[in-house]
């Protein structure tokens, strides 16, 4: 058998595996979004053991990689996760390379590399803020599972042009288009500028995940939470939207616009409750 032949074989066997798969396919999606470049942008998604199992041999730890700091409220969980410096444009023919399959040690001291980072390759650098954020989001929400950050285009230049306030940043994106509210009716949280990759905007992220599912970055990108892949990311996708309709109206001369009794009755027809203290009633 001839070498790219052996290779796309192997390839197809790695997609095979349904999170593999998923988390191939919405990197790719994403880096075709323009939202990734370069090795900008990571995934962490939680596994339950026996959807691993299925796939993986659970009980022969490839590798153990020391995580910056123990993380014992995730002991024992099952991850997957894209690797550091890698480029989601690549996720999708080498996934072995890319992502990885890891689970919390029993001590949360430690992570078990069971599938993937080959060639010694590591985590996210943003490790931090994806493993804090899931301690938070999963004591706001039991089915929590995913993490993703990327950088999407209209939501980094609206940081630009729009106060960085919360509450007033979110109803301007609650008021671009009618689905905002409905999709995210806690709300946006944002940073101040950090220095990416630290433990420092880690822990100011997953204190902003206990009320939010979306983090805003500015200057940099997004950080979204939610039950699954599709949900974490159709929030980005929401907010992005809504960002660009931003982007593509301010400074013209608005004729008119979604009132604030509009947003109010979109609430109460969808059920569901918008952050207090937005909308002027
Ligand atoms: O993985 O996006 O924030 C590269 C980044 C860092
Ligand atoms: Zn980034």
């Amino acid at each position: 058998m001839n070498r790219t032949l052996s290779m796309v074989t192997r390839d197809a066997g790695e997609l095979e595996i349904p999170f593999v798969r998923e988390l191939a396919e919405i990197t790719q999606h994403m880096w075709r979004n323009g939202w990734d470049e370069r090795n900008g942008g990571n995934v962490s998604y939680i596994l339950s053991e026996d959807e691993v199992a299925e796939y993986i041999d659970i009980h022969h730890v490839q590798r153990i990689i020391k995580p910056a700091f123990p993380v014992h409220e995730l002991r024992g969980k099952y991850f997957i996760v894209t690797g550091s410096g890698k480029y989601f444009k690549n996720m999708l023919s080498e996934p072995g390379a890319n992502l990885g399959v890891l689970r919390v040690s029993a001590d949360g001291e430690q992570l078990e590399l069971l599938w993937g980072l080959n060639h010694g390759a590591v985590p996210t650098s943003e490790l931090a803020s994806h493993f804090l954020s899931h301690i938070e989001r999963l004591k706001a929400d039991p089915s929590h599972r995913a993490v993703i950050h990327n950088h999407a285009t209209h939501t980094i230049a609206m940081t630009f042009i729009h106060q960085l306030d919360e509450k007033a940043f979110t109803k301007t994106l609650w008021s671009m288009c009618s689905e905002c509210i409905v999709v995210f009716p806690e709300g946006i949280g944002i940073l101040p500028w950090m220095v990416p990759g630290s433990n420092a905007i880690g822990r100011a992220t997953a204190e902003k995940m206990k009320g939010h599912r979306a983090v805003i970055w500015p200057h940099h990108g997004i950080f979204a939470a939610g039950s699954s892949i599709d949900e974490a990311f159709g929030l980005i996708e929401t907010v992005e939207k809504a960002a660009e309709l931003y982007m593509l109206v301010s400074g013209k001369d608005i004729q008119q616009r979604i009132t604030d009794q509009q947003l109010a009755d979109l609430a109460e027809a969808f059920q569901v409750t918008p952050r207090p203290g937005i909308l002027n009633l």
